[in-house]
């Protein structure tokens, strides 16, 4: 491709408000222009990109023996009603009618689409397991689109769902397409981990892992053991358990003592009157799960994990309760709130279990009590994990390693759906002995055009983009110095026409502009070979460069196309 046809304007400033460097890139190597908010147009050079990643996919998907079909963006509505979900999402299912009035959805997934297809091609046992996939665009009107392609309203996404007999095939589907997760991501160059997830409200029989890219951008936190291979979203990460209480250990406690702490309402006011750490305090928060309030009690120097309480409580809705609605209920000024004699529900976190004697809210405004001693006063309330896991924790797993905390870019999520959507829209099979039965399901998601991000926010140095050569726009980008100078231009042709003969992608940068943003603009786009004719091209020499090391070397133009062709032969490239 000549540079000098190609769309793509490369820019030297992003805007202000594209905070991720993903996104200052990809705008300013002319990948992608915003639309409006959360939506964007692929110029040419991002476009191959997401080609290529899409390509990436479909090989590894079809190697699993997945089919690939297409579904529509838009969904009727009364399919959403069917599946009870047409009222579950809010102003994030992007609805509209069509001219006849009929209620339609713009599909943020396919669920219920392509469970009511197999309803109608798939009744019998003999035609399972099945698993079909799609690469679509799809439609979340996200509050706060940001960071570009990391949160769009309209994106790039590869779904595939499974219909298998029985558990058991569910469980193969699930474990094969994990599996080809692993290669599609490592043949993107991508560092990943697979980790444990939590279900959300797409339920399912459970299981469900979430693929993260590692990066200090991503939404989410990672746990992960430093010994063995556990690894969770922060959501679910389970804490080890604490050192099990015997009833014993509550012989020798002191008696509850009330002490006056006029205006002492938060941990840290208390941990400095009482002189005392917050470990050993016990925070007291309010929960409104679906509209009941319930105390949550953790230990001092930890956090609630309010998906942990949602799920403990099988509730819809969880949020923490505002200090008037607190007062309210329990009479209490917040910062005064205790367990011992609280009138509300009680939780207790596995972890005060373990305490001996700590100071709590005496539920009542200006005094706390000392010597709590859970074990005593707070034996028949009910206990369970409802805590965020601590950095530094032991892995709950392998006891050895301790857990640390990475941020993540959701790339990829895996779900066992079990009959969840297969009841729900009656869709049934004939088993072995003639009976009927629902499909059992799994659906398994990629976001392919956050993939272009997420590779970004791993591979950039200071001067730009540094694609892997497999998914990398062009392979080779051959600059000539002048354009002018017909000896460089002719070695240029030659290269050209050589490189693509052997079915290399080259970039030929034929723009009358000076060698400095020649050389800015190919830092920017990040191809991975770079190979500039100069004066040395008289002498039969040219300058080759791997955009990685962007270390120069003076060879023999037929060297450089050597290295050009180890460079890019894919089979070679080391996953990373
Ligand atoms: C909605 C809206 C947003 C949504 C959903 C539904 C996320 C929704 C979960 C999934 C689960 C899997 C198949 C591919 C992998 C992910 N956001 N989810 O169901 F109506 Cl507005 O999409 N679906």
């Amino acid at each position: 491709m000549r540079q000098s046809r190609l769309l793509s304007t490369t820019g030297r400033e992003a805007p202000a408000d594209a905070e991720a460097v993903s996104h200052q890139l990809l705008l300013r190597a002319g990948m992608i222009r915003q639309l409006a908010a959360g939506i964007y147009t692929y110029l040419p050079l991002g476009r191959r990109v997401l080609r290529k990643v899409e390509q990436v996919i479909r090989e590894e998907m079809d190697r699993t023996g997945a089919q690939e079909l297409l579904m529509p963006a838009m969904q009727p509505a009364e399919l959403w009603k069917e599946s009870g979900r047409y009222s579950q999402y809010g102003p994030e299912l992007i609805r509209l009618q069509d001219r006849h009035n009929r209620d339609f959805a713009l599909g943020p997934t396919h669920e219920e689409v392509i469970t009511t297809l197999v309803r109608s091609e798939i009744n019998s046992y003999r035609r399972l397991p099945l698993t079909l996939y799609q690469i679509q665009t799809k439609y979340r009107d996200e509050r706060r689109p940001r960071y570009g392609l990391l949160r769009g309203r309209e994106f790039l996404m590869k779904d595939a769902y499974s219909f298998d007999m029985d558990a058991d095939g569910l469980d193969r589907s699930y474990w094969q397409m994990f599996e080809a997760y692993n290669r599609i991501f490592n043949r993107c160059g991508i560092r990943f981990r697979a980790v444990e997830a939590d279900a959300g409200t797409i339920g399912g029989e459970g299981g469900t892992h979430e693929f993260m890219a590692l990066a200090d951008i991503g939404e989410d936190t990672i746990a992960a053991c430093s010994h063995c291979d556990y690894a969770a979203n922060l959501e679910k990460a389970e804490s080890g358990p604490q050192r099990e209480k015997s009833v014993a250990d509550s012989v020798d406690a002191q008696a509850l003592e009330k002490v006056h702490t006029p205006g002492i309402r938060t941990i840290d006011e208390l941990a400095a009157f009482m002189q005392i750490r917050p470990e050993e305090i016990i925070k007291t928060l309010v929960i409104k799960a679906d509209d009941q309030l319930v105390a949550v009690v953790v230990r001092g120097d930890h956090e609630i994990n309010e998906l942990k309480v949602k799920h403990y409580l099988k509730a819809t809705d969880v949020t923490l309760a505002d200090s008037e609605e607190i007062s309210l209920a329990s009479g209490v000024p917040v910062g005064f709130l205790g367990p011992v004699g609280q009138s509300l529900p009680l939780l207790i976190d596995r972890a005060v279990v373990g305490m001996e004697t700590a100071v709590a809210g005496a539920n009542e405004a200006d005094y706390h009590y000392r010597h709590v001693n859970p074990l005593r006063d707070l034996a028949n309330d009910r206990m369970g994990d409802f805590r965020n896991v601590k950095e530094g924790e032991p892995c709950p797993r392998c006891k050895q390693g301790t857990l640390m905390f990475h941020r993540g870019i959701e790339i990829g999520h895996v779900f066992k759906l079990g009959t969840k959507y297969s009841e729900k829209l009656d869709a049934r099979f004939l088993n072995s002995s003639g009976q009927d039965q629902p499909f059992i399901m799994g659906c398994y998601g990629i976001g392919v055009s956050r993939i272009l991000s997420a590779v970004i926010e791993q591979q950039h140095d200071e001067w730009g983009i540094v694609w892997p050569v497999s998914i990398a726009p062009y392979h080779v980008h051959l600059i000539p110095i002048s354009i002018k100078n017909d000896r460089h231009m002719e070695v240029a042709q030659q290269l050209y026409d050589h490189l693509l003969s052997q079915g290399i992608e080259v970039l030929l940068d034929d723009r009358d502009e000076r060698p400095g943003v020649k050389f800015k603009d190919a830092d920017l786009i990040g191809i991975p070979v770079r190979i500039v004719i100069g004066k040395d091209a008289e002498q039969g020499m040219v300058e080759y460069t791997e955009r990685r090391t962007l270390r120069k070397e003076l060879l023999r133009i037929g060297e450089a196309l050597e290295r050009a062709r180890n460079a890019v032969s894919l089979d070679h490239i080391s996953e990373v």
